[in-house]
């Protein structure tokens, strides 16, 4: 029988079943990340009338202008997790150190990291943002997690998902048995099923990456870009179609559904960075979402979820997608290096 129009806690808990132990408490945490995300849809529809948009004036951690709403939204996501019992610390792309659950609360088994409002340079001009999220367990037998305890590779993740605050509000979430889709359905104020095993298309004609960067990319990358714009005149025989959002929620949910390749490369103008996404709440997640979609994601030299994590907002490369198009700039990468 489909599970299409189940909502989402009771879908995610009964496909839990095979695993006891984690069951009740990362059910537990789904619903208080999902609960933080319908918030954060509602603040971001009613965010022009109420003088939520624009920027709030500070800077991150990471040197970024700070939009009022990052802020905001980055408080909805503690608030909504800190005293639930089932996390033990968060990370968040807008706070330096790690978030510890308030002493005297409950401490529970997981760590999650989080970007609160992806794609916020956005929010201004009415795009698509999301919430991207990364649960780990937290060390057996720590209770006071550091921010060590946060390097835990992408393979280690227990869930992965991101919510698109787009036309419609959709999470999208894997815990490692395939990835689902749920809409997120205002009268009943929950997440349904509606898009079931999501899989990425194999092959496609279609890429999306800043080409205002161009001249600074490595020559793997331009050659593989040269390759898409020469088209039916050049080595792929085909004509390739471009996106770019910027705002990363939207391009994976767009691959999602109907393929394609993803990039934001290493270039020399990043090089001392180490790219522009971030690995603990951005690329990881991702990463762990495509390839339970059966899509491939990787730096161009490694598997991004086999990355050992050196610090809480490091940034890498990321290139994912579709696996024949990924896998071919991966050997492009290969020939070069
Ligand atoms: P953010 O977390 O500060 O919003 O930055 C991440 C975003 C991604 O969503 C998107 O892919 C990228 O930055 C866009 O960067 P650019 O503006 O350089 O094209
Ligand atoms: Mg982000």
């Amino acid at each position: 029988m489909s599970d299409i129009g189940k909502p989402m806690i009771q879908f995610v808990d009964e496909s839990q079943s095979n695993e006891p132990s984690s069951r009740g408490s990362l059910t537990g945490l789904i619903t208080n990340i999902t609960d933080a995300c319908k918030e954060i849809a509602g603040l971001i529809e009613c965010g022009g009338t109420n003088d939520l948009n624009g920027v709030a004036g500070s800077e991150n951690i990471q040197g970024e202008v700070q939009k009022k709403l990052d802020i905001i939204t980055n408080d909805v996501m503690v608030r909504h997790l800190s005293s639930t019992g089932h996390l033990a610390a968060m990370l968040s792309e807008e706070v330096e150190g790690i978030i510890r659950t308030p002493s005297g609360m409950p401490k529970g088994d997981y760590l999650v990291a989080f970007d609160p409002l992806d794609g916020s340079s956005n929010i201004d001009v009415n795009i698509s943002v999301g919430t991207i999220f990364s649960v780990l367990r937290c060390p057996a037998g720590i209770t006071e997690p550091t921010a060590e305890d946060f390097l835990q590779r992408g393979t280690e993740q227990v869930c992965a998902g991101f919510c698109v605050y787009g036309p419609v509000t959709m999470m999208v979430v894997t815990t490692g048995n395939g990835v689902n889709g749920f809409t997120l359905d205002r009268d009943l104020d929950e997440f349904i099923l509606t898009h079931p095993k999501m899989t990425i298309p194999e092959e496609t004609a279609e890429f999306a990456i800043n080409m205002s960067n161009q001249r600074f990319w490595e020559p793997p990358v331009q050659r593989y870009i040269d390759e898409c714009l020469l088209g039916v005149d050049g080595a792929r025989e085909k004509d390739f179609n471009m996106r770019w959002v910027a705002s990363m929620v939207a391009e994976v949910y767009r691959v999602l559904t109907r393929g394609g390749i993803f990039m934001y490369p290493l270039d020399t103008k990043l090089k001392t960075e180490g790219g522009k996404l971030r690995l603990m709440y951005e690329a990881s997640p991702m990463s762990f979402i495509i390839e339970q979609a059966g899509g491939v994601s990787s730096t161009g030299r490694m598997r991004i979820m086999a990355i050992q994590p050196e610090g809480l907002h490091q940034r890498v490369p990321v290139i994912l997608g579709s696996k024949k198009e990924v896998e071919r700039l991966v050997l492009y990468h290969q020939e070069r290096y």
